[in-house]
């Protein structure tokens, strides 16, 4: 049996932990859940993530101990398999400054861009306002990593740290939401160079090494349609669900 069992689906998300599990090299099992059946809302599946969100993981090696939240998964996963202190310094300050660089990218910009795509390319009507606004607010927070990388190649210290790690699958969603990193030179070339190591390259892609979604849309971005068009109908499908269980939760 492997040590880790990944549930996820294939997002930005799924991408940090795999990547994250190759470079440690720990061994691992991928659970994709169905979200157009609601898989990630069963109970079984809220035992180990009480979100009701993916990724989420499970340590045998640990007696079967769950994990959820992309932030804190990475963070277990270093501190549990990297002793060497490779991808999570052990000297204080740069441990909290990787710290940091995750709670940003995952409590701002993974958010933005997430609300973002949801406006874009989700919601039933156009409402230019969200657009406006979380449009905006990216391009606030690419410019505070843009202004970070300057004269550094990495988020933290001179090498790749869980920092990068957590924040090159989100950064690469760029191409969901129409931007271009254009006028970021150095969080362009960040992406290239993080991207670079075969072991991340690998781990952005789901296991059967096709390209995923943002690769495919990287190639050829007509693909979007096409892609989102059956997304935009599980979404829907799930709003409504959601409303039905608040109603009877919260009286809403
Ligand atoms: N803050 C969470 C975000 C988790 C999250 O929003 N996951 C999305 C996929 S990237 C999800 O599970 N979506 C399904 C849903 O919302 O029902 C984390 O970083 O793990």
């Amino acid at each position: 049996m492997p040590d880790i069992t990944l549930y996820t689906l294939p997002t930005a998300n799924n991408a940090k932990i795999s990547s994250l599990l190759e470079l440690l090299n720990i061994s691992y099992e991928y659970r994709f859940l169905d979200v157009s059946k609601m898989e990630h809302k069963e109970p079984w599946f809220l035992k180990i993530c009480p979100n009701g969100r993916i990724p989420a993981i499970i340590d045998h090696r640990r007696n079967n101990f769950a994990v959820w939240e992309s932030g804190a998964i990475m963070l277990y996963l270093a501190e549990n398999y990297d002793t060497e202190g490779r991808y999570l310094p052990k000297d204080p300050k740069a441990r909290s400054e990787v710290i940091q660089w995750i709670f940003f990218v995952n409590t701002g910009l993974a958010l933005t861009l997430g609300q973002l795509s949801h406006f874009l390319n989700n919601a039933p009507e156009q409402v230019p306002y969200a657009i406006q606004r979380y449009s905006d607010e990216v391009t606030r927070l690419f410019k505070v990593l843009e202004d970070r990388l300057e004269g550094r190649e990495y988020l933290v210290g001179n090498t790749l740290t869980i920092a990068d790690i957590n924040a090159l699958p989100v950064v690469r969603t760029t191409v969901v939401v129409g931007f271009t990193l254009a006028p970021f030179p150095r969080l362009q070339a960040w992406t290239e160079r993080v991207r670079a190591d075969p072991q991340i390259l690998k781990s952005l892609r789901p296991p059967s090494g096709e390209p995923d979604m943002i690769e495919q849309l990287e190639q050829d971005i007509t693909k979007k349609e096409v892609i989102f068009g059956p997304s935009r109908k599980i979404i829907e499908q799930q709003f409504k669900q959601e409303r039905i269980l608040l109603a009877q939760y919260c009286n809403v």
